[in-house]
């Protein structure tokens, strides 16, 4: 481990996003990662779009999904484990329709609510997590194995968890992806209290993973079937410094392909190092390419990096959505062939989105282009946000982008992984707004925050106001320099810059062109820099200057609404739009519009008006556009008429009862259809049961 710590001496010392409140850490080892995010703990987000959405996790998500875990057994499960341990003649039946990584719930949502508490201290919370750690704590096997799916019952364990231990891991127990889940969860409450409770119990699982999972004799040679224990190890590592957890991370993606379960849907195919499409299951994919990064950065194996490299153009050129979901097809939960991106069956689940979060941070923090945050912002605000209702309390599986009525948000699920991931996902948006690398500071996202880092070892305090995502104007002041000259690297969004998605996957179709504009005014009023400043081939406006505390740079972007066409061999889209405005994608929904939404013809040069409305008590900007309807009158001859589109954010879909929806609206009149769309709903997987 010294050895690989001094080669990266010279890296910026970091923990990662979620490995951010290091007061209560032990060791502080580098990520290796060559930029820096400021943690979560740092940026303080109060109100704006996202302060709502912060709030409504908080106050709402958080504690709907422990009132689940409760109701639904969850903590039962352990329970029954512990009984098991005191007394073995007592076991439990494994009830039917309940998954190998029901643990994952509680895990994930002490997660959030211990990032909740880093930047809300709650005694109650607090000890309501704690009470949940003893009631897991207590389920776990002497020698450190904690899996209520066997410990309940051994002999009958859960049908997906094997006879013994790792029989099945490679198929679908779930033991490692438990595993995973409970480390995430087990740091995150360390930092937030300083209480080793969780982290002990999480350090004794591990430890038995290491010593019964790896390539030597007596060992099981087997790989997650559903990867996370890698990017879980590798973080394991940079709390404890225990290179173990790093070498068995490393073991985990290198041995991956070589097992004896080698299909694509664990992307299990081919060593991952030799990997260039994005296929399979896709949020173990994105689990998968997140691990590889971190081990990348850690290990300084470029090979990894090369892989995720090329994976990531595919994903970007070929099998990505506009909202920035990823995984097309409900079959195996999955990644489609390159261009299959249908929109009605659109499986795009929440995880996938966040998973896609995951990937493009780490690939930012790699390679420090602004190309990544496009495609990271445009999930944020689109198909990862859709998978929460806008009071907190519902969740999508599967984000579509078109829709007969038969989607809605359910409370919870039978397999609760998205409102589960949602738990820990919104509290650490304010960790991805900026990045250090030496004396440069990346402003990544744009939103109300007052944010305290370091550069250099130097303090420096920035705060931003705006009203981002509604309009394009940013001000971002500097409210204190220790640091002396630095530069601030101001990301250019791609939509500002006329491009929608860093690929020619999607392309504005429209006339307008999007500008954008900065301006410096110094602490003594003077305005510094007025000129229309160029982006830099990273993606960012580089302003270097001795900053005075004061100082303001004045950011404007330019935000029509646009139609944007997909690559032609995106057949689901031929002859289709869809309209963005800046970060968010728009899309029309049944009670703004009273015709059927596939039988609108929007103008190849739309105009939009904007305006405002609330929805589920939420304000939301709308836009308004003229289009052609064509319909049958009562003579059944084909009629055209004037109509008026209106189009509302997608992610606040779905709340004003069932009906259509459409994100991508005929322009051609070959894509017009005068009938409603046939209702396809999402055949049973198994793991998401459809609508
Ligand atoms: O297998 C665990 C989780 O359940 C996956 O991440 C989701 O896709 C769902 O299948
Ligand atoms: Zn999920």
């Amino acid at each position: 481990m010294k050895q690989i710590m001094s080669n990266k001496i010279s890296l910026v010392v970091f923990f990662a996003l979620c490995i951010s409140a290091v007061a209560h850490a032990e060791s502080k080892q580098s990520a290796g990662y060559p930029i820096t995010p400021v943690p979560f703990t740092s940026v303080k987000v109060s109100d704006g779009f996202w302060g709502q959405r912060l709030q409504a996790a908080r106050t709402v998500t958080v504690p709907l999904a422990f009132s689940k875990c409760e109701e639904t057994g969850r903590y039962t499960n352990f329970e029954n484990a512990a009984a098991h341990l005191l007394d073995t003649s007592k076991v439990f039946e494994i009830k039917q329709g309940t998954f190998s990584f029901d643990d994952t719930d509680p895990y994930k949502t002490i997660e959030g609510a211990s990032y909740l508490l880093q930047t809300y201290p709650d005694k109650q919370l607090e000890h309501y997590v704690d009470s949940v750690i003893a009631i897991i704590g207590r389920a776990q096997e002497p020698d450190g194995y904690l899996y209520t799916s066997r410990t309940q019952n051994p002999q009958a364990p859960h049908p997906w968890a094997g006879e013994r231990r790792w029989v099945k891991e490679e198929d679908l127990s779930h033991e490692l992806y438990n595993l995973g889940h409970m480390v995430e969860a087990a740091i995150a409450h360390y930092q937030a209290t300083g209480k080793r409770t969780f982290l002990d119990i999480a350090i004794r699982y591990a430890d038995c993973v290491c010593r019964e999972v790896g390539p030597g004799a007596g060992q099981a040679r087997v790989v997650p079937g559903h990867q996370i224990a890698e990017m879980a190890l590798a973080k394991l590592y940079l709390v404890t410094g225990d290179k173990k957890y790093l070498d068995e991370a490393k073991f985990l993606l290198d041995e991956r392909g070589k097992t004896t379960i080698t299909h694509s849907y664990s992307q299990a195919h081919k060593p991952v190092i030799e990997q260039d499409e994005a296929v399979g299951h896709a949020v173990r994919a994105a689990y998968m390419y997140a691990g590889m990064a971190d081990v990348a950065a850690l290990t300084g194996d470029s090979a990894y990096v090369k892989a995720i490299d090329r994976i990531w153009e595919n994903i970007v050129s070929k099998k990505l959505y506009i909202t920035g979901g990823i995984g097309a097809t409900n079959q195996g939960e999955a990644f489609g062939r390159n261009y299959e991106l249908p929109n009605m069956t659109a499986y795009c689940e929440t995880c996938a989105a966040i998973g896609n979060v995951y990937v493009n941070h780490r690939l930012f923090l790699l390679h420090g282009e602004s190309k990544y945050y496009d495609v990271l912002e445009r999930s944020l605000y689109n198909g990862l946000i859709s998978g929460m209702s806008l009071d907190g309390g519902a969740f999508f599986y599967p984000n579509p982008l078109a829709s007969e009525g038969q989607h809605q948000r359910q409370p919870w699920f039978g397999c609760a992984c998205c409102p589960s991931n949602i738990c820990r996902f919104i509290p650490s948006i304010p960790g991805y707004v900026y990045a250090v690398k030496e004396q440069n500071v990346f402003v990544n996202l744009f939103l109300p925050n007052q944010c305290a880092l370091d550069v250099n070892g130097k303090r420096v305090k920035l705060s931003q106001k705006t009203s981002y995502p509604w309009d394009g104007d940013i001000t971002l002041t500097v409210d204190e320099n220790r640091a002396g000259e630095f530069s601030l690297k101001i990301r250019v969004p791609g939509w500002a810059d006329n491009q929608v998605v860093p690929s020619d996957l999607y392309s504005f179709c429209d006339s307008h062109a999007a500008g954008y504009s900065f301006r410096v005014t110094t602490s003594d009023g003077k305005i510094a820099t007025t000129s229309r400043l160029e982006r830099t081939g990273d993606g960012y406006m580089t302003m270097k200057r001795k900053w005075k505390k004061g100082d303001r740079v004045e950011i404007h972007f330019d935000m029509p609404a646009r139609t944007v066409r997909a690559h032609k061999a995106v057949r689901a889209d031929v002859g289709r739009v869809c309209v963005l405005r800046g970060p968010l994608v728009y899309c029309a929904e049944h009670p703004d519009n009273s015709f059927n939404l596939n039988s609108a013809l929007v103008s190849r040069q739309p105009s939009f008006t904007m305006s405002e409305t609330s929805i589920a008590g939420t304000q939301v900007k709308t836009l308004q556009t003229l289009v052609q309807t064509l319909s049958y009158d009562d003579a059944g001859r084909l009629t055209i008429s004037d109509a008026t589109l209106t189009l509302i954010p997608y992610y606040a879909w779905a709340h004003r009862g069932r009906g259509q929806m459409a994100v991508w609206l005929p322009q051609d009149v070959s894509a017009i259809s005068i009938e409603k769309a046939e209702v396809v709903k999402q055949k049973d997987n198994g793991f998401f049961s459809g609508e």
